[in-house]
């Protein structure tokens, strides 16, 4: 069973009567983001009003997705959970771990022996546990995902910041922690504060070099990575419906780019196409039968300011392709500004790798259009001057992709086929020489560029943009060069000009797959048994955290005050240390690894406060809890951007550090650091950030009476003797409280006490 029909069946069964409560509820007509909402809130909240931004909902999500890196720990915590089944139709994919080096075969040859004893224990618990397993080499979760599991109307959280990927087919798909993920699987609600609503109304239509990438890359440069902070985006207009349901997906899921809660289109035809041309006619069938509700009224598409909190129109006939970068995904460069952009910033122009592929551009439309420029590079005599990779999303595609000929094109350009992985997108790289850190351009179509992200070289400069477009620069080696308006100099001297890439959405002649990668969970999995060995580097069972002690905290020493961006990756990296993320003490060697020190502006080097030495942010911290002493961790605006990873939250909580305070949170991290019993608190008065001295001492008073929008006071011990009282705001509700209290709310699940 790969798609559960009854389970779809029964959601939209329900959504007629759901969508007229709710319709009652608003006294209005609805977007479709809202729809779907109100038909998956835990009963009795449908017929309710819920305010965006302000009010905190139940939902009950039809499906769980998560991938190895997350998982592990996800599944950890189901683990001591206490159920013997999990409660909705949940997968595990192994997409993360498998490094790309050579090439495909070999690379995942020596991942499954490398990582053979994490994929064991998530292959076993899977099994157990009633999950879904996609092995090694089957694909990248989100790609698997729209083959496989997403449908118009449902909502689906997963274990990744890029789930929103299924929004391409009109799914509300959303990035979470693991501890969430495990809630849901327990059969418990998942809980949100009702998002805002962006609109994105598209008209026009798509031509030449602009694909649905430039979409993202343009929203991304109007939004920032800050601007969809606890905001649904929906897309629609006659534009809308001029994209692939893949082109769909890859504009999704790069909403996570801006912070968005996650991003979604209507259904539509091109939805029902793929829909039947993955072998999914069922669900079209179904979808069909309740079409309207698959989409916003229609009173909300004519007049769309008076139901959003936000308008954006894009013409796609006038718009550009983008190139967005160096080191944050929102600096938006149009094409034809873009060469000028790399002079004056004296960016190196000298393209060293080109990288296509990932869960965001990997569909079949994308691989064929770039092929039909890899083809003309080989007609017209030009080689590659860039190193030039190409990681397809699912073993379906590359299957797919192998049989039309698209990836023996590629080889004849010069380039590599990687796994069927996340690899270089995720520092999965082994990427010779990268260790020199000398300044060199990278440009990828994936989604994150962020420093030291793919190759661990902090002088990697990485752009995001089109695998049409950065097939066009890997052909000519030069970040200047503009397909659109430049000839290059071919093998025999001549001019030639790249003409405009063409492709196809779907393959004529349908998919295929041999062995597409998926095992069955065993019907009864009583006997199944989990092992995890106590001598194990890589896998850890879980101890559960310290409840609350029932005081105020006193004597806090600062940790680090992390100075700018303070990503995910920042805070617990991945590439090299994805290997530890089954094992909670081994992974915390690399807590704050990456934050930049205020103090110093220095990364892994912070003061020791109990000796005055400087040393590194995990063995500084391991001192103040080999002596049981508190800390406290201060950042700047949305600390914990990025990913969902939730060790970002776990490792602090293991290591002794009882607080974080800062200008603003990204979204998942705040809500992973709840769940784990962390104080997340925001500084009043963002300025206050400047009152914060390197050896403070600090105590946070008002928890004996910890409650919904009060604030709370930390008071700044400094060395000199002076003090500052600073006021801190929090985002926790009542039952958020109970998670603080109680520890973390993991054991509040235990206790069966939620
Ligand atoms: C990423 O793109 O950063 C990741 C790796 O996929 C993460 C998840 C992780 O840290 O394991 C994400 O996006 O959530
Ligand atoms: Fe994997 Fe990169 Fe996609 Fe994250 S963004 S799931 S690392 S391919």
């Amino acid at each position: 069973m790969v798609f559960d029909i009854d389970m779809i069946k029964s959601v939209y069964a329900a959504f007629p009567g759901r969508i007229a409560a709710a319709r009652k509820a608003e006294g209005r007509p609805l977007t479709l983001t809202e729809k779907i909402l109100y038909a998956h809130l835990s009963e009795g909240e449908a017929s309710e009003k819920h305010e965006r931004g302000v009010s905190y909902v139940d939902f009950k999500p039809d499906r769980v997705a998560m991938q190895d890196a997350t998982a592990q720990m996800a599944l950890l915590q189901f683990m001591q959970a206490g159920r013997s089944k999990v409660a909705v139709p949940s997968t595990v994919h192994c997409d993360h771990l498998i490094q790309a080096e050579v090439g495909a075969n070999p690379d995942l040859a020596k991942a499954k022996d490398k990582n053979r004893e994490v994929y064991d224990f998530l292959s076993s618990v899977s099994n157990k546990y009633g999950l879904g397993f996609w092995k090694p080499g089957a694909g990248i979760i989100h790609q698997v995902v729209l083959e496989n599991y997403a449908f118009p109307g449902g909502m689906m959280i997963g274990t990744d910041s890029h789930t929103p990927n299924a929004g391409g087919l009109g799914m509300v798909a959303i990035g979470v922690g693991g501890a969430d993920a495990c809630d849901v699987m327990a059969g418990l609600p998942w809980e949100l504060k009702f998002p805002k609503l962006i609109g994105v109304k598209l008209t026009g239509k798509l031509s030449g070099w602009t694909s649905a990438k430039d979409v993202i890359l343009k929203v991304a440069g109007i939004l920032t990575v800050k601007g969809g902070t606890g905001c649904i985006v929906e897309y629609f207009g006659e534009g809308a419906h001029s994209l692939s349901a893949t082109g769909k997906g890859t504009i999704c899921n790069m909403g996570a780019e801006i912070g968005a809660t996650t991003s979604i289109f209507g259904y539509d035809e091109k939805s029902e196409a793929y829909l039947r041309g993955t072998d999914r006619s069922e669900v079209a069938d179904l979808a069909n039968s309740i079409r309207e509700h698959l989409t916003g009224d229609p009173e909300v598409y004519a007049n769309p300011e008076a139901y959003f909190n936000e308008i954006i129109e894009i013409n796609l006939s006038e718009l550009e392709p983008h190139v967005n970068g160096p080191f944050t995904p929102d600096l938006a460069w149009p094409l034809s500004k873009f060469a000028a952009a790399v002079k004056e910033n004296n960016w190196p122009q000298k393209l060293e790798v080109g990288l296509i592929g990932s869960c965001t551009n990997s569909s079949y439309e994308d691989i064929s259009r770039a092929a039909s420029l890899a083809q003309q590079a080989v007609d017209k005599k030009l080689k590659a001057k860039s190193e030039y990779t190409i990681t397809p999303g699912s073993e379906q595609v590359r299957f797919t992709v192998e049989r039309d000929g698209f990836l023996g094109i590629f080889e004849n350009m010069g380039g590599v086929v990687l796994a069927n992985a996340c690899g270089p997108c995720i520092g999965q790289w082994a990427r010779h020489g990268a260790e020199k850190q000398e300044k060199n351009s990278i440009i990828t179509s994936f989604n994150r560029n962020f420093a030291k992200r793919a190759d661990g070289n902090p002088n990697t400069h990485s752009f995001v943009a089109s695998p049409e477009v950065v097939t066009a620069m890997a052909i000519a080696g030069d970040l200047t060069f503009n397909p659109m308006t430049d000839t290059l100099t071919n093998e025999e001297g001549k001019q030639v000009k790249l003409e405009e890439p063409a492709g196809l959405e779907l393959p004529v002649k349908g998919f295929a797959v041999e062995d597409a990668g998926y095992q069955e969970p065993a019907a009864d999995g009583s006997e199944v048994e989990v092992k995890v060995a106590p001598d194990s580097e890589r896998l850890q069972l879980l101890e559960p955290f310290q409840p609350w002690e029932g005081t105020d905290l006193k004597g806090l020493k600062l940790l680090i005050k992390a100075k700018g961006k303070c990503t995910t990756d920042h805070i617990s990296m991945a590439g090299p240390w994805l290997r530890y993320r089954g094992h909670l003490d081994n992974i915390s060697n690399n807590l704050l690894i990456g934050a930049v020190n205020f103090f110093n502006d220095t990364t892994n080097k912070v003061k020791n406060q109990l000796d005055g030495s400087y040393g590194e942010v995990p063995a500084v911290q391991r001192q103040y809890k080999l002596h049981n002493i508190g800390s406290m961790v201060v950042g700047d605006e949305n600390y914990g951007e990025g990913s969902s990873r939730e060790h970002a939250a776990m490792e602090p909580r293991f290591l002794g550090v009882r607080a974080i305070l800062v200008k603003s949170f990204a979204r998942i991290h705040e809500t992973n650091l709840k769940k784990q019993g962390m104080l997340a608190l925001t500084f009043d008065n963002p300025a206050d950030y400047d009152l914060i001295q390197e050896d403070d001492s600090l105590d946070i008073i008002g928890l004996d009476s910890f409650a919904p929008g009060k604030p709370l006071t930390v008071l700044c011990h400094h060395a000199d003797g002076s003090k500052d009282e600073i006021k801190v705001n929090h985002t926790y509700n009542a039952g958020q409280i109970r998670w603080f209290k109680a520890g973390s709310a993991l054991n509040l699940v235990k206790d069966n006490a939620i």
